[in-house]
């Protein structure tokens, strides 16, 4: 058994690469993501301290601005959450998931930048010629991806596709005016704060009742592309926010991106927690700390 499935009177029920969902009984999960760090596709041995808490809190601070745009699976972050987790776990709600990745660009790269190029569009969505890579579009586009296998890439359909997949037209529309008002207003608060949300994920399920519902985790660097508004240059690659530090050691180091990943030294340990813990500062206004206490996450060394 891995370290990952030992929560006492807790079944794994899922696991990413960095992150587990655990049953907490009828109608609930728990989610909980881990210090892991991935880079190239491959788990890096050596964790980030404090990038779990900077996901979940990141996360609720999230919920808690998007309510008004639509209801969100977030039942608790510290009652119910067992202590070892707090701080980077969250109580949800089990819905019936959507099986369609609502993903929100702004910004054309990654496979959408791939796409364009290949075909001058994007999820079947035409786009202006000559377009740069890491070029803002002239307006946030939806652009839906279907779960691939595990351990694929998901795969970018068009929308009368992701329709045929949900079976509902009306409901895909409503994911996509739910999707783009949700990134339109993160983005806004974000670049006032210094950093271009590029592009996000996000996914919807449905409670008892039939209400579409926000779910998994929301607006963080690992559903999203934060990028550095400083230095932002269209024509290349933007450097990630949170990930470049470690993206550009591992590139010099040698190592040929296939599994399994180096183990990282201390000093990028170090510059990396740092920027994560920057992340949250800029984006939700208050330091990491002060989400960890909110929380009640275990004290360092604890
Ligand atoms: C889910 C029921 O995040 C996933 O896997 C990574 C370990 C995908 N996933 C989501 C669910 C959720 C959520 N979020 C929910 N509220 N209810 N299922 C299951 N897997």
């Amino acid at each position: 058994m891995t370290y990952a499935a030992e929560l006492a009177g807790h079944a794994l029920v899922g696991s990413g690469k960095v992150r587990e969902i655990y049953d907490a009984g009828e109608d609930r999960l728990l989610m909980v993501a881990s210090d892991r760090i991935s880079t190239y596709d491959a788990v890096h041995p050596t964790p980030i301290p404090g990038k779990g808490a900077v996901l979940a809190g990141l996360s609720v601070f999230w919920f808690e601005r998007t309510r008004d745009i639509c209801p969100n699976h977030l039942l608790s972050y510290k009652d119910g959450v067992p202590e070892q987790v707090r701080g980077r776990a969250l109580l949800v709600r089990k819905l019936d998931m959507i099986p369609v990745e609502c993903v929100a660009r702004g910004y054309i790269t990654g496979s959408g930048w791939k796409d364009y190029q290949a075909t001058g569009a994007v999820c079947g969505i035409r786009l202006p010629a000559g377009l740069r890579e890491s070029q803002r579009l002239p307006e946030p586009i939806f652009t839906p991806a279907t779960k691939a296998g595990v351990g694929d890439h998901d795969e970018n359909v068009d929308f009368d596709r992701a329709a045929e997949i949900i079976g509902d037209r009306g409901l895909l529309e409503e994911l996509r005016r739910l999707t783009l008002e949700l990134y339109s207003f993160a983005a806004e608060h974000a670049r006032e704060r210094g950093i271009i949300l590029a592009d996000t994920k996000f996914e919807f399920g449905r409670d008892a009742s039939g209400r579409i519902v926000l779910a998994d985790e929301v607006l963080t660097p690992d559903s999203s592309r934060f990028w550095p508004a400083d230095g932002y240059e269209p024509g290349r690659g933007q450097p990630s926010f949170d990930k470049q530090y470690v993206r550009d050691w591992a590139s010099a180091s040698g190592w040929d991106k296939s599994p399994p990943a180096p183990a990282l030294p201390d000093h990028v340990v170090e510059r990396t927690r740092e920027l994560y813990a920057d992340a949250y500062r800029r984006i939700t206004g208050e330091p990491l700390e002060a989400w960890l206490e909110r929380s009640g996450a275990p004290r360092a060394g604890a």
